[in-house]
């Protein structure tokens, strides 16, 4: 059994059995049993099929919500987006097994056609960060093309995902077609890339467990998806509305307490309005309301744990030029206040790591190439923000930073109906989008002679 943790009060919320090798075994071996069945399932029954899901999630948002609150210290206000966003996903997807079309491709001599064939069993192994969409983001699409899924949820955070599979199972979703299987990164998500019968893995976490996710599953050529770290740019040119720009470049980086990839956790000023960039951006990091994650009010809840707590806080030592902080509450509880630091430079471990949590370091630069080259110095390339009035500048700026996901005059990264994923290391296909389903399918090319 491994403790659940409310990291806002330190109070043990639940106790979780961990999957055993030998049962995971078996839920893949179920899984792979499953799939003739669910192949066979026709399109507008398992559309049927997934959409009642999506209705069962949608008659759950508010416990799914309270429990991703006591697990995960996400504020209400967020927790009750990120089941909406599952909801969502599972009707956008319900409409792909009606629309899964092949190709007649004209050939002499006979008829030649395309199909787009499930890939059989997919593994999803699901970061602590945000529980809720990631796994979404993956059994959706999946489960839409005909593949079965097994899915392991990281151990800290395994509530909403049992609550998932309770949900798909009272929808009418077969045994055997959605598994959650609680427990180790090490026994089940290794099994995940070992095991035979799974044809693919879904992961998204740490570059570093990603890597190896990759090399293992070369053994067996199995595909994998990877949705990695990030270290993300928010760029402000001197063009820019100078007032919003400061106003949300908390939320661009503090929500959900800076563990998202997707945080702009390097904020680049133009030289020319640096000094007033700074004057707006504190009292804007002083109003971030940091707290009890179940009040409404609340912006900013605590980090997942105290191993995190203590791997945040050593990025800070006695020589880190702190600019000023916003406020956190005293223990219980693993707290770290809103940071903005200034780095002696672009090279500095806090400039270039993912620190993943409430920590941004604020650097200036001189001009568009100088923006466009600091953004770029990094081996990551998830997402990012520009700020500028000038619409030649934001397209250029946006066509030369190396990143998936970009925004301009605006922080906003994620839509279930766009694609979304990473350049260089942060990561290796997309999910979500009008193409993510056709990543769980095999193209198959049949050609019939006629003559
Ligand atoms: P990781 O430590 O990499 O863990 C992610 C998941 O992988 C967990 O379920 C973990 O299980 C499992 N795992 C660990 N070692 C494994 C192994 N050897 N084989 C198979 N599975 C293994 O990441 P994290 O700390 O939970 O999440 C934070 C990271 O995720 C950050 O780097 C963040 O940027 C990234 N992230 C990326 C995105 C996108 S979309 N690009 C989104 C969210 C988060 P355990 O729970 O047992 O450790």
């Amino acid at each position: 059994m491994t403790a659940v943790i409310n990291p806002a009060t330190e109070a043990v919320v639940a106790q979780v059995a961990a999957t055993s090798l030998e049962d995971t075994d078996a839920a893949i071996e179920r899984a792979h049993v499953a799939l003739a069945s669910w192949r066979a399932v026709a399109p507008g029954d398992r559309a049927r099929l997934l959409r009642r899901f999506a209705d069962a999630v949608d008659a759950d948002v508010e416990n799914l919500a309270q429990l991703e609150v006591s697990n995960s210290g996400h504020t209400i206000g967020n927790a009750r987006w990120e089941a909406r966003n599952v909801r969502d996903v599972l009707h956008y997807y319900a409409a792909t097994p009606e629309r899964l079309l092949g190709k007649q491709i004209p050939v002499p001599g006979g008829v030649n056609m395309t199909f787009n064939e499930p890939l059989g069993v997919v593994g999803i192994i699901v970061p602590w960060n945000f529980p809720m969409p990631i796994a979404g983001w993956g059994f959706a699409p999946a489960l839409a093309a005909g593949n079965t899924v097994v899915l392991k949820p990281a151990e800290l955070t395994p509530l909403t995902a049992i609550r998932l599979g309770e949900l798909a199972a009272e929808a009418g979703i077969p045994p055997g077609v959605f598994t959650v299987l609680p427990g180790k990164g090490s026994v089940v998500g290794q099994r995940f890339v070992t095991h035979p019968a799974v044809r693919k893995v879904v992961f998204t976490g740490s570059t570093e467990v990603g890597k190896q996710i990759m090399a293992g599953c070369a053994d067996q050529v199995k595909r994998v998806t990877l949705e990695l770290g990030g270290k993300n740019a928010n760029i402000v040119f001197a063009d820019s509305d100078l007032e919003k720009a400061a106003a949300t470049a908390p939320y661009g980086v503090f929500d959900n307490a800076g563990q998202d990839c997707c945080a702009r956790s390097r904020i680049l000023v133009q030289r020319s309005v640096f000094d007033r960039f700074m004057e707006l951006l504190e009292p804007a990091v002083a109003g971030v309301v940091v707290g009890d994650p179940a009040a409404e009010a609340t912006e900013m809840g605590p980090l997942i744990s105290a191993e995190h707590h203590d791997r945040v806080a050593g990025y800070l030592d006695d020589g880190t030029n702190v600019a000023f902080r916003g406020s956190a509450p005293d223990g219980p509880g693993f707290w770290f206040p809103p940071t903005v630091v200034l780095p002696s430079g672009p090279t500095d471990r806090i400039v270039t790591d993912e620190v993943f949590g409430p920590v941004v370091t604020v650097l200036p630069f001189e001009d568009e190439a100088d923006a466009i080259s600091l953004a770029n110095d990094t081996e990551y390339g998830l997402s990012g923000s520009i700020w500028t009035n000038d619409v030649g500048r934001a397209l250029r700026v946006s066509r030369a930073v190396e990143a998936g996901n970009l925004s301009v005059n605006s922080h906003s990264s994620v839509r279930y109906w766009t694609p979304f994923g990473g350049f260089k290391q942060s990561g290796l296909g997309r999910e979500l989008g009008p193409d993510a389903a056709l990543a769980f399918t095999e193209v198959k090319n049949v050609f019939i002679a006629t003559d």
